[in-house]
């Protein structure tokens, strides 16, 4: 089969003054930094049309060779969500109790997480990323994806942002290993779970570690 030449387009960029780019880069700066992980939820639904245009906005993160190798589970049903909750559990408690080593325990001490999932069950929405690392053509043959890690891992990050934005809340749960949840949920053989995603609102009692972010200098190195 003949590869036609991709069709190209004029790219309209979005422009600011440089006043505006330094205002709007610190606002967006600002606002990110009012992120956190939540691990306590409200059962408060969320309208399903939120859900939709978080996730059309993961997916409209780059990808290797524009293969877009993700697929975005959604999850509303009580009992899968149920299920899902004690499979995650079960791996859990084998991972806090035996399978992390003794310093992974201690570092997440401050965060307080151990092997309780309850916001599986609470939170209105759950999203399961999974990453595809091969796809099937139209004539059923593999075709492979590229960098699909980082591609994912940029989607997810767009997920997050596009969460935060929204007023809404997530935790960046990776119960692992994860391959119940592919089972649990009947997908692909060429689709495995990347990361699950609780979303909805804080529960309204909700604390957080009290952490502090590395600073600039810290995260930072000039070449100038
Ligand atoms: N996956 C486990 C453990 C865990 C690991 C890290 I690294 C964290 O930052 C938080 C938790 C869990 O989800 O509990």
């Amino acid at each position: 089969m003949e590869e036609e030449n991709q069709k190209m387009i004029p790219y309209q960029q979005v422009l600011f003054e440089e006043e505006e780019m330094i205002e709007r880069s610190k606002m967006h700066y600002e606002f990110m930094n009012k992120r956190r992980s939540v691990r306590a939820f409200s059962d408060r639904d969320v309208p399903e049309e939120v859900i939709q245009y978080i996730i059309r906005t993961a997916g409209t993160a780059p990808s290797g060779a524009h293969k877009q190798p993700w697929t975005f589970c959604v999850i509303r049903n009580s009992d899968l969500k149920h299920r899902i909750r004690k499979l995650a559990e079960e791996e859990e408690r084998k991972n806090y109790s035996g399978r992390m080593s003794e310093r992974w325990l201690k570092d997440l001490e401050p965060l307080g997480t151990n092997a309780v999932k309850e916001f599986i069950d609470i939170a209105p929405w759950i999203i399961v990323v999974m990453k595809k690392s091969f796809d099937f053509n139209d004539d059923q043959k593999k075709i492979n994806n590229y960098y699909v890690n980082e591609s994912v891992g940029i989607a997810s990050g767009f997920l997050i942002g596009a969460i935060h934005q929204a007023g809404l809340v997530t935790l960046t749960h990776t119960p692992s290993p994860m391959n119940f949840i592919a089972e649990a949920l009947d997908r692909p053989k060429n689709e495995k779970p990347y990361l699950l995603l609780p979303v909805g609102y804080a529960k309204e009692t909700c604390t957080v570690p009290d952490l502090e972010r590395k600073n600039l200098e810290e995260i930072s190195i000039y070449y100038m």
